[in-house]
């Protein structure tokens, strides 16, 4: 069985790395030979995650830049698997040096599971005694790195007309009207990712109540996919349905809890007659396969497949669980009541998680993309494509059916 964003075969990704260690590592193993990449625009997808309000200290001193090892000559793609890196530059001071060289690192123990962390499930899991030895890999932090490949896959996608936007629709009780059509400045203005500007203000001073009661706040973001042909992903399996690839690869993501195509959650309370997109014949009158939609409740995905329409998720995080006023929990040591530990964090991450969300859905569209058009080269992939488009068209044209 392939995992949603790694199918066997035709694309795969890994990361590796601890937040306060060396650095983030990835690879990307598929991608087509030839596709030039602008790194300028892979780092800015990386300043894109590291900023919005209510990030906290650690932000001042990272400065993401991906730096190249394998994989790409004179700024294009080899078809060669592609090797990344990021520095942790909070790894150069000298107490993360302490705590975390590779050889030598160690430390007094944390004790005191935050309700929420991976720090308890790990620490049982591993027979970890120190939930530190949980916590660098379970940091955020780590979606860096997978920022950084989905840009990559971003200018992929891009190649062929497929191009995604995210944006932040609701950060604890402000939520602004957005209806799936959004412009991108708007949202690049905003410093939470929002495209209304009254609804930032508000989200702003929800952000700030949060921090000065020493609380966090979740929130929920949506990702848009604009230009996705019709029929990438499939009904053959389970595993091969596009919604199912697009949504695992979104609850794969650290405090993501909930993830809702189009409609979402909503077709729970409508009749039939309310919940789906009637068909309309094409503007132009032209015959053939040609027609419109009245509407995108379904979210661009029908039957598991694309169907043409722009693909619309939303996605819900939770508030992140280290609270500068800790939670109750307990000293695993001692068996004792106990604050739980309290480090350095953010009060709200939701605008970052925006980005991290459209990196995944770069990510989980890359594989079924490739599975449909194929190609070592982005040349082969652009062919294949037009070939699709060009067969597409004429589709109900012949008679008699078959080839
Ligand atoms: C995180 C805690 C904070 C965040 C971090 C995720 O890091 P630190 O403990 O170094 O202050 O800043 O996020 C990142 C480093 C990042 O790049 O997003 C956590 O505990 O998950």
């Amino acid at each position: 069985m392939r995992l949603a964003a790694n199918p066997d075969g035709v694309f795969r990704y890994l990361t590796a790395g601890e937040s306060h260690g060396p650095a983030l590592v990835g690879i990307l193993d598929g991608l087509p030979a030839n596709l030039r990449l602008d790194v300028a625009r892979i780092d800015a997808a990386l300043a894109a995650r590291q900023g919005g309000y209510g990030r906290g200290g650690r932000m001042a001193i990272e400065r993401d830049a991906v730096e190249f090892l394998a994989g790409l000559r004179g700024g294009r793609t080899l078809g060669s698997p592609i090797a990344v890196v990021i520095r942790n530059r909070d790894y150069e001071t000298p107490k993360n040096r302490a705590l975390m060289d590779p050889l030598t690192g160690g430390g007094e123990p944390l004790t005191r599971p935050r309700p929420g962390h991976a720090d308890y499930a790990g620490a049982m899991k591993y027979r970890h005694r120190d939930l530190r030895d949980v916590l660098e890999r379970a940091s955020a932090r780590e979606t860096a790195m997978r920022v950084c490949l989905g840009a990559i896959c971003g200018q992929f996608l891009e190649a062929l007309g497929i191009v995604t936007h995210s944006c932040v629709e609701r950060i604890g009780t402000v939520e602004a009207p957005i209806d799936g059509e959004w412009d991108d400045e708007s949202v690049a203005a905003s410093e939470v990712r929002c495209p209304d500007a009254e609804s930032t203000r508000r989200m702003m001073e929800e952000i700030d109540r949060a921090r000065e009661a020493g609380d966090t706040l979740g929130g929920r973001f949506v990702v848009r996919v604009d230009g996705v042909p019709p029929g990438i992903g499939s009904n053959r399996q389970p595993d091969t349905r596009l919604d199912g690839i697009l949504a695992g690869a979104l609850m794969a993501t650290q405090a993501v809890k909930a993830v809702e195509v189009g409609a979402g959650a909503d077709v729970a309370e409508l009749p039939g007659s309310r919940a789906h997109d009637v068909f309309l014949p094409a503007d132009d009158g032209a015959a053939g396969a040609a027609v419109r939609r009245a509407s995108n409740r379904a979210g661009g995905i029908e039957g598991g497949m694309s169907n043409g329409e722009p693909i619309i998720l939303r996605v819900s995080v939770k508030p992140i669980p280290t609270l500068m006023r800790a939670l109750p929990s307990v000293d695993l040591r001692t068996g004792e009541v106990a604050p739980a530990t309290v480090v350095r964090s953010d009060v709200c991450v939701v605008p970052a998680a925006s980005i991290i969300g459209e990196a995944m859905v770069r990510l989980a569209l890359t594989g079924p993309v490739l599975e449909k058009y194929g190609g070592d080269s982005i040349e082969e992939t652009l062919d294949n494509l037009r070939r699709s488009r060009e067969a597409a068209e004429r589709l109900f044209e012949t008679t008699g059916g078959g080839a």
